[in-house]
């Protein structure tokens, strides 16, 4: 690599992480907003092609499988701030200038507002506005309701996809092998998740356990 383009890169990388730091640093961790992200969210644009996309819900591992494997698509965290976030807890501290190691607030048990939260929602948004053409959601047939609207894609992917570039959503509902399936493309659950897509004039398809030899076999 050039000597200017490494340095280039170097400095990019420095300007995240010092505007990833700033969005929560010396703030009380409960009270996170959209705009703390915003600088951040202004060095990192989403940039997944047409076709590409693929959402998950309750289904990490499985969706991190099938896009490890298919290599051009992409899950939120096969692109950077995904990337860089997944896994992980953060938060600061009112009067101090260090990240929190010693207590962050949970996101169920504490404070909706916190920083994790937050930055999910915002990325999961952007993430979807970006969608086009076909998309793709993977979702677990193996618990009673594998389209939740309360979960991160109910209540923002689906949202926020733009009838406009998003053409289909496929879903894939995926259930445990050798276990019998608690949903299914026929269940209510998506049922919902097909009225919600079709009221924003996007085609809506779904295929049950594509895991015996589709894209989702196992080995
Ligand atoms: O941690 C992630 N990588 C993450 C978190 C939230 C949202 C990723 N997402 C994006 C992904 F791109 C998927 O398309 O949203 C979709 C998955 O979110 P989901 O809520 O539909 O799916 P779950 O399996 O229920 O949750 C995924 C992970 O996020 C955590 C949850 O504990 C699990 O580890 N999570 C869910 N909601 C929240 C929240 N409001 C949350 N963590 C913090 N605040």
């Amino acid at each position: 690599m050039l000597q200017h383009e490494q340095t280039v890169r170097d400095r990019d990388c420095q300007k995240i992480r010092e505007a990833f730091r700033n969005a929560f640093i010396s703030k009380d961790p409960c009270s996170a907003t959209e705009e703390d992200y915003h600088p951040l969210m202004k060095l990192v644009n989403p940039t997944v092609p047409c076709d590409k996309t693929v959402f998950w819900s309750k289904t990490k591992e499985l969706a991190h499988q099938y896009t490890k494997v298919q290599r051009e698509l992409f899950t939120l965290e096969d692109t950077l701030l995904g990337y860089i976030a997944d896994d992980l807890n953060w938060c600061g501290d009112t009067g101090s200038y260090e990240m929190n190691y010693q207590s962050c607030p949970h996101w169920k048990k504490d404070c909706s507002n916190n920083f994790v939260s937050v930055f999910w929602d915002l990325v999961s948004k952007r993430f979807a506005e970006n969608a086009c053409g076909v998309v793709q959601v993977v979702l677990n047939g193996s618990i009673s309701n594998a389209f939740d609207r309360k979960s991160t894609f109910g209540r923002v992917e689906v949202h926020n996809l733009n009838p406009m570039k998003v053409h289909t959503l496929q879903a894939w509902v995926i259930h445990d092998l050798g276990k019998f399936p608690s949903d299914s493309c026929s269940g209510s659950s998506i049922n919902d998740l097909k009225w919600i897509i079709m009221q924003r004039n996007i085609k809506f398809t779904c295929q049950d356990n594509y895991r015996d030899c589709g894209p989702f076999a196992d080995g």
